[in-house]
Parts: structure tokens; C-alpha cells; sequence
């Protein structure tokens, strides 16, 4: 099972978990690091940040192409949880609308309109704490059918329990996003109806049933920049660190309890997105929720930075992103081509 890292003596505890990984699974032992040495990437001149991320994306992936995933919510707001920054929870008083769970056929038409503007993954998220199984079952058939539609998979449902992701992989799912959402030793500030470790297990079952992992995180909830590099240390340090990392930025919704949170400074936003390039090497650094509250240059210095994904689609789950027609004329100005 894999367990929070106590970041603040790392390393030892991280090969002891590496240890605990079944045998026949692909460890990962290199590239293993301590929360101060993430931290001391942050603290390295602007430039020279920019320099080692450029120099690690390179060496790994093409450095102009972008990774393009369109979001769906299929079951909205409504939740049990508590999550701070979230619209979705029924405890906080938000606008957004309550939505159960939609038919297949209206999945089907957004994959398609998806595809049709050139995303390559559909990801599907819902409003829940954890999919029941009768939950699960029509969820499984979306899946099936945006799979042999051509286009990539992905899901959002919460924790999963025991053998979910199983039915999931066998139903063609290619992506579980489950994020770990910021550091151990912030987390209970932000999150109270479920603990580090769930999330951990949700992550460990998605491993386990290989299903590709999609887990990332929120920045700018008035976490510390160490904690920011906590967030990191955990994923970097997994025995596989995560195929894709989405690193948010807190879209702040009226009526939850992040409302009103000091703004994070954009430049800290993107030495985030370099930390996790240097520290993440292989895998997709998504460029996540915030982008319409970025502007061009800001998004620009993240692709510079080693994001090389981003979601595309007017909407996320409930709050909005950029025009397609917007991405797609920040794509020629940068030379970008979606992947
Ligand atoms: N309910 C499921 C869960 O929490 O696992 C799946 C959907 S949940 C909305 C997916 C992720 O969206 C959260 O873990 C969080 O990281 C991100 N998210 C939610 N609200 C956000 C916000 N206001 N700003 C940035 N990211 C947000
Ligand atoms: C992730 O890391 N970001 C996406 C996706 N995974 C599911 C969600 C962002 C949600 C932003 C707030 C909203 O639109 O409700
Ligand atoms: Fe519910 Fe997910 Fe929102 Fe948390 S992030 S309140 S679990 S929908």
C-alpha cells in the first residue's frame, strides 16, 4: 500500500515503501526527492529554473506539443465532501446546479463534439464521494463507448473500493484521475471527509488494476511554498510517479470556504509547473484549472516550463476555460501542435 510520505525526513521512508511494491511492478528508484530539494529548485533564479525545465522537457518529449483532453462533468454538485475549493459540495452554497448523473446518449454527443475539435482523451467527472455500484454500471458504459469512439478515457468518480477499477479497466478505461490535491500536512486545512491515505488507496487501485494514473494537484489555498513542494515530493516519490499531473490553480467560487484567499503570484504558479517538469521527467505536466484567469504570457511561460497538457473546452466541470477558438490562436502564436 502506499503511504503519505513524511516529508520532512523523505528518502528513507520513500525506499521503504518502494519496498512494499508488489515485485513484478516497474519501480521507479531514481529521481527520488527530498521537499528541500524541491524547495530549492523554487528558489533558483527565474532563469536558471526555466533553463533546467527546458533542458529536462526536452530530453524527454517534443517540446511544442500539447496533450489535449476535454473535460465533462456527468453528475454535478450535490457531494457529501468538504473540499474547501469545491462548488460541487452540497454543504456550500454555490450556483452551480445539481445535475444527476446524464444519459449515455448526451456523453456520446460531447465526446463526439470533443473529438470533432480535436481532443485526443474525454474525461468524465462526477460529484461523488465514491461510485456505488449501481453508480458504476452506466458510468462503464460510457466508457466503452467513448472508447471505440477513438478517443482516450478518462474518469473522475472519488474513491474507488475494491475491485471498481478492475470493472473500470475492463470496460476500456485508459485514465483514473484522483488528485492528491496539495501537501500531507496542509491537506486536513482543506479536506476533512476523507483522509491522505484514502486517496492514497484510490491511487494504489488504479496501480494495481493498470489503469494509467492521473493525480495531481491545487495551488494558491494559502499553502506554503514547502507545502507546495510537499505536494510534488509525494508524487515524484511514488514507486511509478503519476502518468499525467494536472496542477490547478484555485479557481476561487463564491460561497465555498477558499472564497477570498490572498491571489497566488503567477510566477509562483509557473516555477510550480517547472518543479514538477525537473521532478516528473516522463510524465504529462497538465496545464490545468486557472487558464482563463492567466492570460497568454503566463500560459506561454508555463509551456516554456514543461506543461504539455492542457483541457480544452469552454467549460471544466463548473467553472469556465478558454474558447477553443482562443486555444487554438494561442497554439499558432506559440508553434504549439496538439498531441
Ligand atoms: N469528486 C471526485 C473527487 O473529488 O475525486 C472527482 C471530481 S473533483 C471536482 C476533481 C478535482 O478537481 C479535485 O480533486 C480538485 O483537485 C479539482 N478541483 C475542484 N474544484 C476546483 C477549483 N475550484 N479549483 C481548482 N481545482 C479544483
Ligand atoms: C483536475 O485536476 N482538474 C479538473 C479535473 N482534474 C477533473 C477539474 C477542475 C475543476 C475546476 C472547478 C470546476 O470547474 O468545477
Ligand atoms: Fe465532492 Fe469531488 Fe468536489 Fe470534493 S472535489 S466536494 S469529492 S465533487
Amino acid at each position: 500500500m502506499l503511504q503519505a510520505v513524511d516529508t520532512k525526513s523523505c528518502n528513507e521512508a520513500v525506499i521503504d515503501m518502494s519496498a512494499m511494491k508488489k515485485s513484478a511492478r516497474v519501480v521507479n528508484t531514481e529521481n527520488r526527492w527530498s521537499v528541500d530539494e524541491i524547495v530549492a529548485l523554487y528558489e533558483l533564479p527565474f532563469s536558471d529554473l526555466m533553463h533546467r525545465a527546458q533542458t529536462v522537457h526536452r530530453a524527454n518529449f517534443d517540446p511544442n506539443a500539447v496533450q489535449v483532453s476535454t473535460l465533462l462533468s456527468i453528475k454535478t454538485g450535490g457531494c457529501s465532501e468538504d473540499c474547501g475549493y469545491c462548488p460541487q459540495a452540497a454543504r456550500y452554497h454555490t450556483s452551480v446546479e445539481d445535475q444527476d448523473l446524464m444519459q449515455l446518449q448526451e456523453v456520446l454527443e460531447a465526446a463526439q463534439a470533443a473529438k470533432d475539435s480535436g481532443a485526443t482523451r474525454f474525461c468524465m467527472g462526477a460529484a461523488w464521494r465514491s461510485p456505488k455500484q449501481r453508480d458504476l454500471e452506466p458510468v462503464l458504459k460510457m466508457v466503452a463507448e467513448v472508447k471505440a469512439m477513438g478517443l482516450q478515457t478518462c474518469a473522475t468518480l472519488g474513491m474507488l473500493k475494491e475491485g471498481q477499477a478492475e470493472q473500470l479497466k475492463d470496460a476500456g478505461l485508459d485514465y483514473y484521475n484522483h488528485n492528491l490535491d496539495t501537501a500531507p500536512e496542509f491537506y486536513g486545512d482543506v479536506i476533512t471527509t476523507r483522509t491522505y491515505q484514502d486517496r492514497l488507496d484510490t491511487l494504489d487501485r488504479v496501480r494495481d488494476a493498470e489503469i494509467n494514473v492521473c493525480s495531481g494537484g491545487i495551488i494558491g489555498m494559502g499553502e506554503s511554498r514547502p507545502q507546495r513542494a510537499g505536494l510534488l515530493a509525494q508524487l515524484a516519490n511514488m514507486s511509478q510517479p503519476p502518468e499525467s499531473v494536472p496542477i490547478n490553480l484555485l479557481t476561487q467560487v463564491e460561497g465555498t470556504p477558499l472564497h477570498g484567499v490572498d491571489a497566488l503570484d503567477p510566477l509562483e504558479f509557473v516555477r510550480t509547473i517547472a518543479a514538477a517538469r525537473i521532478t516528473m521527467p516522463t510524465s504529462h505536466v497538465r496545464l490545468s484549472a486557472g487558464r482563463q484567469s492567466m492570460g497568454e504570457a503566463v500560459q506561454a511561460l508555463c509551456f516554456l516550463a514543461g506543461a504539455n497538457s492542457i483541457f480544452y473546452g469552454e467549460k471544466l466541470l463548473t467553472t469556465g476555460n478558454p474558447e477553443v477558438a482562443a486555444d487554438k490562436a494561442l497554439f499558432a502564436k506559440l508553434g504549439i501542435h496538439p498531441a
